[in-house]
Formats: structure tokens, C-alpha cells, sequence
């Protein structure tokens, strides 16, 4: 089964959202199988963000990430990445449409509240630096035959 790492990150912390944030994915019908609290190293947040390496506003966003303690998820299910990513609407918080967690809950790019994988293959990597495989529950809910049909 697919699943995507789920970031509430520092502003959402700051903000009281942190509890929205989850809320709102659980009610998707994703299933929440990790969650903690975890405040990333400047290390830690140039692998993450290794992709952004030179770009502008890369010094800023590990300034950011790691100003303050975020809280990590990750979320099962079929195509958790794209429901995931469709939840939080687009990156830039005055594209994304209302009733997404960024339309509702963000005005600015650099602090767009959220971050969720943007592919399987990154997912599994991002959750590696985030959890341990213990840290990741496997279990059953008796309402899944009401979430997934099959
Ligand atoms: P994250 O990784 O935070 O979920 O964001 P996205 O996956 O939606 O978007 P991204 O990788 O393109 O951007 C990573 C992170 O950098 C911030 N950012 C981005 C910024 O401050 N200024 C910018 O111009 C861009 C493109 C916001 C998210």
C-alpha cells in the first residue's frame, strides 16, 4: 500500500494547526500509521530539501524548517501521495484553491504550513529520514470495506 510522509511544519506549530493539519488528512480515509514530534538539524534539513540546493530560497526555508520543533506523519492508502498533495492544494498558498489545508490556512509561499511527498519513490526516502521501521505501525481498520472498495 502507498504511503506519503506528511510534514506540520513549524509555523503550523506555531500556529496551533497542528491538530487541523492531521485532522484533515485523517478525514480523507488515509490511514495514520506514524506520528511524532521532531525538531530537524540543519543536516537533517539539507537532505530534505537537497533538491533546492543554490536555489534562492534555500539558506531561508533550512532556517525555517529548523527554527522550531515540526510534527512528521505518514499516511496509507491508495494513491496517498496524490490525495495527500490534493488536500494541501499548491505549493504557493494563493494558488490553491479554498478548502485546500494551504487555500485555507496559508498566505505565503514560505510558509505554506505543510510539505507532503511529491512521488512514491521520494516518499519512501523522505519517511526513511524521518522514521525508523519500527516507528511505522502496521494494523487494520474494521472500517475499511467503508473507505476502499477493494
Ligand atoms: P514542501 O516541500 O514544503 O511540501 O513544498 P512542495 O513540495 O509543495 O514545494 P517545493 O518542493 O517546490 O518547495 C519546497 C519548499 O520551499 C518553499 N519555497 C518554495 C519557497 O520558500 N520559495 C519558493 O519560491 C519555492 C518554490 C516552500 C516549500
Amino acid at each position: 500500500m502507498e504511503r506519503t510522509l506528511v510534514l506540520a511544519k513549524p509555523d503550523a506549530v506555531q500556529r496551533g494547526l497542528v491538530g487541523e493539519i492531521i485532522s484533515r488528512l485523517e478525514g480523507t480515509g488515509l490511514k495514520l500509521v506514524a506520528l511524532k514530534m521532531v525538531w530537524m538539524d540543519t543536516e537533517m534539513a539539507r537532505r530534505h530539501y537537497g533538491i533546492h540546493r543554490g536555489k534562492p530560497f534555500f539558506d531561508g526555508l533550512v532556517q525555517f524548517i529548523t527554527s522550531c520543533p515540526l510534527v512528521a506523519a505518514v499516511f496509507e492508502g491508495p494513491k496517498a501521495v496524490e490525495i495527500a498533495r490534493k488536500a494541501m492544494g499548491d505549493t504557493d498558498p494563493a494558488r490553491a484553491p479554498s478548502g485546500t489545508i494551504r487555500g485555507d490556512l496559508a498566505l505565503d509561499i514560505g510558509r505554506n504550513i505543510v510539505h507532503g511527498s511529491d512521488s512514491v519513490e521520494n516518499a519512501e526516502q523522505e519517511i526513511s529520514l524521518f522514521f525508523k521501521p519500527e516507528e511505522l505501525f502496521s494494523y487494520e481498520r474494521q472500517i475499511k470495506p467503508w473507505i476502499i472498495e477493494s
